[in-house]
Formats: C-alpha cells, sequence, structure tokens
C-alpha cells in the first residue's frame, strides 16, 4: 500500500514537472591524473622491463589497475617477474579464472593468494588489483577490500634465474596463452608488504613518486614512443614490445580513464524542509567516511513524526519543487532516481539511523567511489491533514572510494 500511494505521487508529479522547466544539473567528481594507459591485444603485445635488483625484493607489494577485454586465456598475466622462481600478479592459474598474486619455486607453484571470485566479475571496466608478500603471508585485494589472506613459511622472495620484469605477458615463457588482453595502467611495486590501512589509504591515488619503498611506478603517460618510464627514483624504464622502435607487440597508448582521484569525500545540504506534523522541518544527516571501501556511512533523519513509515530516495540531478506537504529535492524526471527498498519506520523522537548498505541497492543504481548522489528522505505524515506525506531536506555526497 505504502508503495502503491508513493508510485502514484511521483506518476502525477512527474507529469506536473515536466511543465517546470530544467532541473539543476549535480556535476560529479571528475576523475584526475589517469593520464594515458597501455592496450594490449592479446596476442603479442607486452612491456618489458630490463632485470634491476631493485625489482627483485625480499618482500613485496606489487598493485595495478586493469581493463579485462573479455574473458582471459589460461594463465593470462599482468606482470611476470622470474622464470623458475617468480612472482605473478594474474588473471588466471590451471583454468581456475581467479585474479591472484602467486610465487613459483625452482619452478613449482608454491604460494597462491586468490580472489573469491571468477575474473569475469570484472570485465570491461577498471578494478584495482593488489598482491602482498610479507615472509610469513601473502595477501590479494581488489578494489581496496581485501580478498585473501595466505600464511606460509617460505621466507623471503627468490628470484631465478635474473631475468626481466614483464607487463601484459608471461615472458621469458613463449606461451600464446599468458598474454593480456585489455587495458593496465598505473603500475607500482613496492619493496615491503603494504599495510592494509596504507593499501585502503592509496589505493585509488597516485603516490608521491618518491614515496619511500616505491621501487616503480609505471604511469603510462608518455602517450607516444616505445619508452614507459618509471618515475620513482629506481628508474626501471619499459620498452614497448620487442623492439626499441615501432613493431606489431607494441601495446597502444591509449586516454585513460581509470579513475585516480584524489577526490573530495564530503557532503554539503541543500533545498527545504517544510515543518511537518511534529512541529518540526524534517532533517537528513549522514555520519561515518562516505568511503566505499570502509563501509560506514549511516543515513540519518530527525525532525519527522513519530512512528511513521519512511524510505530514503537518492539521484543524480538536485532540484526543488513543491511535492507533498513539502519540496521534492530530486528530480524523478531527469538524470537516475531510485528509492532504497528498505522502509524505515521513525522512533519516538521522529528519528532513524539506517547503515547503507552499497551492496543493498537497486541493481540500476549502484554508488562507486568518486561519484555523486543526492540523498533525501521521505515520510508518511497523516496527521498534518494534507497530502499524508512530506520530505526532509537534501544532501549532496561525494563517495570516496
Ligand atoms: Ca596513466
Ligand atoms: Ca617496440
Amino acid at each position: 500500500m505504502l508503495f502503491h500511494r508513493f508510485a502514484r505521487a511521483f506518476a502525477l508529479t512527474a507529469a506536473s514537472l515536466a511543465f517546470q522547466g530544467l532541473a539543476q544539473p549535480v556535476l560529479h567528481a571528475a576523475p584526475q591524473g589517469a593520464g594515458h594507459c597501455l592496450a594490449f591485444d592479446g596476442f603479442d603485445d607486452f612491456v618489458g622491463v630490463p632485470r634491476s635488483i631493485s625489482l627483485e625484493p625480499g618482500e613485496l607489494t606489487v598493485e595495478a589497475w586493469a581493463w579485462l577485454d573479455g574473458q582471459q586465456d589460461w594463465n593470462t598475466r599482468i606482470l611476470r617477474k622470474g622464470l623458475d622462481d617468480a612472482y605473478f600478479l594474474t588473471c588466471d592459474q590451471d583454468l581456475d579464472r581467479r585474479m591472484q598474486f602467486m610465487f613459483n619455486r625452482q619452478h613449482s607453484l608454491v604460494l597462491q593468494a586468490k580472489d573469491t571470485q571468477q575474473h569475469t566479475a570484472y570485465l570491461g571496466t577498471w578494478h584495482h588489483f593488489v598482491g602482498v608478500y610479507g615472509t610469513d603471508r601473502a595477501e590479494f585485494w581488489v578494489d581496496g577490500v581485501q580478498k585473501s589472506v595466505v600464511n606460509h613459511s617460505l621466507g623471503a622472495l627468490t628470484h631465478l634465474p635474473l631475468t626481466d620484469l614483464c607487463i601484459g605477458a608471461g615472458l621469458p615463457v613463449q606461451l600464446q596463452n599468458e598474454y593480456f588482453r585489455g587495458r593496465i595502467d598505473e603500475v607500482r611495486l613496492w619493496n615491503y608488504p603494504r599495510s592494509a590501512a596504507e593499501i585502503q589509504a592509496s589505493w585509488f591515488l597516485r603516490v608521491p613518486d618518491d614515496s619511500p619503498g616505491l621501487v616503480a611506478a609505471w604511469h603510462f603517460d608518455e602517450g607516444a614512443g616505445n619508452v614507459a618510464g618509471d618515475s620513482s627514483t629506481s628508474a626501471n624504464h619499459g620498452q614497448l614490445g620487442v623492439t626499441s622502435g615501432p613493431d606489431p607487440s607494441d601495446p597502444t597508448w591509449m586516454v585513460s580513464d581509470v579513475p585516480l582521484g584524489p577526490y573530495t569525500c564530503d557532503a554539503a545540504r541543500y533545498c527545504a524542509s517544510l515543518p511537518n506534523s511534529s512541529g518540526q522541518a524534517a532533517r537528513i544527516d549522514t555520519t561515518g567516511s562516505l568511503s566505499i571501501s570502509a563501509a560506514d556511512t549511516h543515513l540519518l533523519v530527525s525532525g519527522a513524526p513519530a512512528g511513521k513509515v519512511g524510505l530514503f530516495l537518492y539521484g543524480s540531478t538536485a532540484v526543488q519543487y513543491p511535492f507533498g506537504d513539502g519540496y521534492l529535492c530530486l528530480s524523478p524526471i531527469s538524470g537516475a532516481f531510485f528509492r532504497i527498498p528498505s522502509p524505515q519506520i521513525l522512533d519516538a523522537g521522529g528519528a532513524c539511523d539506517m547503515p547503507l548498505d552499497f551492496n543493498a541497492l537497486p541493481a540500476a543504481g549502484p554508488i562507486h567511489g568518486g561519484s555523486t548522489w543526492n540523498f533525501q528522505f521521505w515520510f508518511r505524515d497523516p496527521a498534518a491533514g494534507g497530502s499524508g506525506f512530506n520530505l526532509s531536506d537534501a544532501l549532496t555526497l561525494n563517495f570516496c572510494p
């Protein structure tokens, strides 16, 4: 019944709103600093980085942004360093289809820190992958979320033979299936196991090129030519393809749309709220960090009628139109508009506090880091004697990864 009344109210309002002119757009936080990236054809493209002792630490963290252009082949590599004793950031191992960090010793696979789902979950958009190796544990992370921890007793990493490092291929192994198909950007190598706090704070950002422990940082921002420069102090510059000039195994430069920060992660209030039957005007607030990976955001309402039911609304377009006994602050006809399908019962003080579960949103309306959304609370208010419902004021929330 609630939903029918709600839907009817919106249907009527949408018709009347069509005559009220342009909605005010909300600017989305623009990704910054991604520059260019490299696209690999999955056939022979790769970047080769000459062997250097700085690429052969006893512990490490390796990270990269990758866009998987379709399901990858058997043992397709994002990065490989070594042959008999080797470390890998890979899309698959023996057809398990799992993104993972892995380590070989004496040509045997001795450690895998794997993702929890198949890599087909990541096709066609950018994701960030991290492998961590410490002397007694390894980890794998996706988009700032830890996916696995593997305790081990292998001690320090070893590197044999002392080969080049390859991005987008499994070289020196010459197997066709190891070539990556898709885009790669912002590959970074650290000579120590980065902590969870360090990974969560920086995976979506550029970091200073002289950060302690950063032994390679390939931004792929040249945009042309045959060199993929390392901006770290180690200067582990890579070469596109098999020769230093143009050749068919060069990956292709592209403008990158990796959602690299910096992001502003904040809230701004807008729109009006009119008094309801409680005598107050309802107000929406938020607590927590507005970080998707921290998952600690709450939406709060105060000043609403006790015991009544309501819903949180969110949308892309900020407006202010008379609606019910108050104002509608999100356009239901311009841009995206959603209801969070979790009715809230207002407490005896006319308040509610709902954790914002990013995994329980409408399928068509996911909230990603770096995006901007407007939020408002709609609630029943028959005691006011008007239309039977009213709304809070609104917040524009800028979300961080
Ligand atoms: Ca880049
Ligand atoms: Ca070349």
